[in-house]
Order: C-alpha cells, then sequence, then structure tokens
C-alpha cells in the first residue's frame, strides 16, 4: 500500500525535497520530503516512525551509490531532502525537560562532512534533557578541547562515517586525553563498532541515538 510513510521513504530515495523543486523530473508538482513529513506529524504518525521511514530511504541510497547506480550529486539531493523533512521533526525530538542533566559536546570528526546521523543523536540528546553543544562537521581535536574546556564535566560524542576518518577519531580520542585523561568520550556512526571504541579508548559505543542517551542517563543516575 502506498502510505504516506512509503511515500516519504520514496522521496529521500529519490531526494525530492518538496513540491516546487524541479528534481527528480518524474516527481514534479508531487509533494515532497517538506511537505509530507509535515502531513505525517499532523496524521498523527509517531516522530520515530517517521524517522524510521526517512532513514530506510538513505539506506537505499547508500545501497544504490556502492552499487555505482547513482552518484554524489543524487546523494546530496538525498541529504537535501532529508533535511527538509528534518525541520519538522527536530521540535518533536527537542521538546525535552527545560532543566539540563548535563551537557553533551557532538561533532563529526575531521575530514568528515557526514552530519545526518550526527544531528539526529543531537537532537535526540536535547530532547532527553541534555544541553547539546554541537560542533557541525569536519572538527578538530582541538575544537573539543575548547568546549570541554568551557563545559567542565560534560561528555564529548564523535561521529565519523568514512573508513578514512576513523583514524581521526582514534586521533581526537588521543589530543583529548592527552589534557583531560578521564575525559568521558562517546563514539558511533556507520562504520564504528564495539571493537572499535575499545581499540581507541573511548569509553561508550553506540549504534543508535537511544543507546547514546541510555549512556548519559546511566552517567547522571
Ligand atoms: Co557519503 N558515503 N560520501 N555522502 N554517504 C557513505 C557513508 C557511504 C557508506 C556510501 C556507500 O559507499 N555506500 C560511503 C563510505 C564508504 C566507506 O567509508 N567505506 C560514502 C562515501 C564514499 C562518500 C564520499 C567519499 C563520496 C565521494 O565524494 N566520492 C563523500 C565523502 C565526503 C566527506 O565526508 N569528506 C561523501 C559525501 C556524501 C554527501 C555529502 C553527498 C552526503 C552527506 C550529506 C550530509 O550528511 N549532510 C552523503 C550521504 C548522504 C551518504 C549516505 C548515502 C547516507 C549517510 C546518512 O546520512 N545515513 C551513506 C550511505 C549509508 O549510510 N547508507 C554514505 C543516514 C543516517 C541516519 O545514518 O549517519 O549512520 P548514520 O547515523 C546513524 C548511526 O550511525 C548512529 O546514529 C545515527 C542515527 O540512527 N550514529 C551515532 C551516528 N553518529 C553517531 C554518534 C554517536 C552514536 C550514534 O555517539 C556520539
Amino acid at each position: 500500500m502506498d502510505t504516506i510513510l512509503n511515500k516519504l521513504t520514496r522521496c529521500i530515495e529519490f531526494g525530492k525535497t518538496d513540491k516546487a523543486a524541479a528534481w527528480p523530473p518524474d516527481m514534479k508538482d508531487q509533494d515532497g520530503a517538506d511537505e509530507l513529513a509535515l502531513r505525517a506529524l499532523e496524521e498523527g504518525h509517531p516522530p520515530d516512525q517517521i524517522l524510521d521511514a526517512l532513514i530506510a530511504g538513505m539506506e537505499v541510497v547508500g545501497r544504490k551509490f556502492s552499487e555505482n547506480k547513482i552518484f554524489v550529486p543524487q546523494m546530496l539531493m538525498s541529504a537535501k531532502a532529508m533535511k527538509a523533512a528534518m525541520t519538522h521533526l527536530k521540535p518533536a525530538f527537542e521538546s525535552g525537560a527545560a532543566k539540563r542533566k548535563g551537557t553533551f559536546v557532538i561533532g563529526t570528526v575531521q575530514g568528515d562532512l557526514h552530519d545526518i546521523g550526527k544531528n539526529i543523536v543531537a537532537m535526540y540528546i536535547e530532547g532527553s534533557g541534555y544541553e547539546v553543544v554541537d560542533l557541525g562537521v569536519d572538527v578538530k581535536p582541538e575544537q573539543f578541547l575548547v568546549e570541554i574546556d568551557k563545559h567542565p564535566g560534560c561528555v564529548v560524542g564523535l561521529s565519523a562515517l568514512l573508513t578514512t576518518t576513523m583514524i581521526n577519531m582514534k586521533r581526537t580520542v588521543d589530543v583529548i586525553r592527552e589534557t583531560h585523561p578521564k575525559q568521558v568520550i562517546c563514539v558511533g556512526g556507520a562504520p564504528v563498532s564495539e571493537k572499535f571504541c575499545r581499540e581507541i579508548s573511548a569509553d561508550f559505543y553506540s549504534p543508535d541515538p537511544q543507546g547514546a542517551v541510555a549512556f548519559l542517563n546511566r552517567l547522571a543516575s
């Protein structure tokens, strides 16, 4: 059945941002990720379900890219569609308690420009009652040091999506540990694993935002 969530998945797969978007030509004048995400929320679909539909679209994008069926420009259009939909989901995820339980400093490691997953993790954590300092993408290790000094007691979160930038995750952990040996560091991202987390001496690995929130809650309790 062609549900609104299926349509959303297709918008991400084909990079249909909004109704006015000319790309892709065969979806001209159809609602895009922007309109559909808003409508799905209005119809009462839980934000988690909507997010799953968006991620399902991205998984297809990744598969097609690996098989050389699409290229970087199409991936960019999909990312743009994802961001349009996320704009509507953000308030739902960020409606956490006003009183903050702690501070989480997050960034995508140096050399890595992928931010969709990192943004989702940041939203979940903010919605779970933490102050989030989002340093963005391509973050140099030294930038984390500056924020650690500004937010004593914070937890640092590192995201990496490329196998080639995992080495920069290790370097970031090493640089932080030189001056802050006890700094708590949580790592994640598609190529990262529990084993890699142990190898680079990070404190915690989570494959998803929920695991990162559970870890922070355990620390805060
Ligand atoms: Co890129 N890309 N990309 N890309 N891209 C991947 C990652 C890739 C797997 C595609 C593929 O080959 N199948 C591949 C990496 C291969 C590898 O390293 N072995 C790849 C490549 C090769 C590249 C380029 C090198 C392509 C090129 O230029 N030739 C280039 C690199 C640029 C750079 O970073 N320097 C590149 C560029 C891009 C775009 C800019 C076009 C775009 C990113 C746009 C953006 O982020 N603003 C893009 C995209 C969209 C993807 C795919 C298709 C989707 C990534 C994504 O957003 N996934 C991706 C293939 C794929 O993953 N299926 C791919 C959805 C997101 C919700 O999941 O990010 O995994 P994810 O986050 C999850 C979890 O991992 C976890 O929670 C999140 C939410 O569930 N998580 C954490 C993430 N961080 C966490 C931190 C935590 C805890 C959990 O604690 C701190």
